[in-house]
């Protein structure tokens, strides 16, 4: 049996297509200037942060003079949760630095920033990019989750790039990571290395979005797996009618995907976190809520339907919310007593014992299993594993508590059946091969960002827009990183990063 399906090589074969001033001049552009710009919030903090690139213009292309360019050597790194189409943007970055000089090399740093510090990378041939073209996955350099922030770690990003003569570093990342580009561009320049760099929107969240940033790239491919999967799903309640399934969609914060996927499927409930912690409604009240549904269906002769839950819920349901922020404190203050118990049930006593308030409440009236799952690791950047967390399975237990009590109660009708079935949908969503908008949108992505190289631009995120156009009409440039800035306060400190979307309830998606 050969290695690679008669599917994967035709679609291997697929030639992602590019907007209409790219197919023309290639990356051979003529940079237009906008007028200067700033910051979404917080000038004045984020200008004396980054002085050297704050208020640069919006840039778009205009066709260019064809001929070949200083020889450059570019680093790529994907950072982050993998995101279908990002081999594409390498194979647009490669094939537009080819396009530039046949000379320019392109050097793919090994899992995430990590491959920077370490100094861990391959070379990026003709042959290896032909391997990926329109594949899932990060597999050709992989990826992590390493924050490139201090300025001990720039400086081995600078020496890095100083031993093998690399002019330029492309982060394909997320918010965060694209907040470690901007900062890295304003190290570059302070040290005056004339080392550039460029950032990529990443994340099937697809919560890296804004008025110049339409989508990042992977959610499209992401929500339709996932839907189809639900739609699935769906079908099957149907037919057999006897289960409840309650279905988790990745999404660290934003609930983008499930209201995506509750617009494409129509399930029988969808909660958006964003609504739960405007309205401020508790894990009691949205038990409450789920219930009455289940009754009602089943007085109805239906024992099954659908619930969508967003990852990131448990952090925005309001109590959970403070007793996260409690346990992070706690955690914290007592770092090393709690690393030194070893069994859960010991750190989960030690926990109850110190916390406070309706924190101990909410605590004590959780599942065992939960409990443990919120002392879990935090993630490199200090949040909780929200896609550890089995929110799927706590509501499940919370509304057979609720109905047992209401079946005590129905003396003369038959109980309410609940029979269920617990899924996450996450890791096989967003490895999944490219739809054709994401091939093409990365393909462009990575083409843009060599045409700004091209031009010797630093400090700026490859940008792609009029996407609901047909890509001839696409329209490519780049938008500084600093004008998507502003400062949060985040585990007790202020610090500048690239404010994040989330679902905003007046909008057209969350009212439909
Ligand atoms: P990014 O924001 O880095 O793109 O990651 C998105 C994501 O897929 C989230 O939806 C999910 O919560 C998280 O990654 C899971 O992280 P990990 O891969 O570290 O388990």
């Amino acid at each position: 049996m050969s290695k690679i399906s008669a599917l994967q090589k035709a679609r291997s074969k697929y030639v992602p297509k590019l907007p209409d001033i790219l197919k023309q001049c290639g990356p051979f552009v003529t940079i237009q200037e906008g007028a200067a710009t700033k910051s979404v919030a917080d000038q004045k903090a984020i200008k004396a942060l980054y002085p050297d690139t704050y208020g640069l213009p919006v840039l778009t292309f205009a066709p260019g003079q064809k001929g070949p360019r200083a020889v450059q050597k570019v680093a790529v790194i994907l950072s982050g949760g993998q995101a279908p189409g990002g081999h594409n943007v390498i194979a647009g970055l490669f094939d537009a630095l080819k396009a530039l000089n046949p000379n320019n090399e392109l050097f793919g740093f090994l899992g995430g920033p990590s491959g920077l510090l370490e100094d861990k990378y391959l070379n990026i041939s003709a042959e290896l990019v032909d391997q990926y073209r329109n594949t899932g996955g990060f597999d050709m350099i992989c990826s992590g989750r390493t924050k490139l922030e201090t300025e001990e770690q720039f400086a081995k990003v600078a020496q890095t790039c100083k031993k093998h003569g690399i002019t330029a570093v492309v982060i394909i990342g997320g918010d965060d990571s694209n907040t470690n580009a901007c900062s890295l561009a304003q190290y570059l320049l302070t040290k005056k290395t004339g080392i550039q760099v460029i950032g990529c929107p990443k994340t099937i969240d697809g919560d890296l979005k804004n008025e110049w940033i339409e989508v990042s790239f992977g959610f499209d491919t992401a929500t339709k797996v996932y839907s189809e999967l639900i739609g699935n799903i769906m079908r099957d309640a149907n037919s057999a009618r006897k289960y409840w399934h309650f279905i988790k969609l990745m999404g660290r914060s934003a609930s983008h995907i499930a209201l995506e996927c509750a617009l494409q499927t129509h399930p029988n409930a969808c909660l958006i976190s964003e609504e739960i912690a405007e309205k401020n409604i508790s894990l009691q009240e949205i038990v409450e809520k789920l219930t009455k549904l289940v009754v009602k269906r089943a007085e109805n002769g239906m024992n099954f339907g659908v619930v969508l839950i967003p990852e990131g819920l448990i952090e925005f349901i309001p109590e959970i919310k403070l007793l996260i922020t409690q346990l992070n404190d706690l955690l914290a203050k007592n770092k090393k007593h709690f690393e030194a118990l070893t069994e859960i049930d010991r750190k989960i006593d030690f926990v109850a014992g110190k916390l406070q308030g309706e924190s101990a409440t909410v605590f004590a009236a959780l599942p065992d299993s939960i409990k443990a799952q919120l002392l879990s690791d935090r993630d490199p950047h200090g949040n909780v594993q929200v896609s550890r967390i089995e929110t799927e399975k706590l509501l499940i237990e919370m509304i057979e508590r609720r109905l047992a009590r209401i079946n005590a109660r129905r003396k003369n009708k038959a109980p309410v059946k609940f029979s269920t079935l617990a899924h996450f949908f996450g890791y096989e969503g967003r490895c999944s091969a490219p739809s054709n908008f994401d091939a093409d949108y990365c393909y462009s992505l990575g083409y843009t960002a060599a045409a700004l190289l091209g031009a010797g631009k630093t400090g700026y995120m490859a940008s792609v827009r009029n996407i609901s156009r047909s890509a001839d009409k696409w329209l490519p440039g780049g938008i500084p990183l600093t004008m998507m800035m502003n400062i949060e306060h985040r585990h007790g400190k202020d610090v500048p990063v690239i404010r994040k979307a989330l679902v905003e309830l007046t909008a057209r998606p969350f009212r439909e």
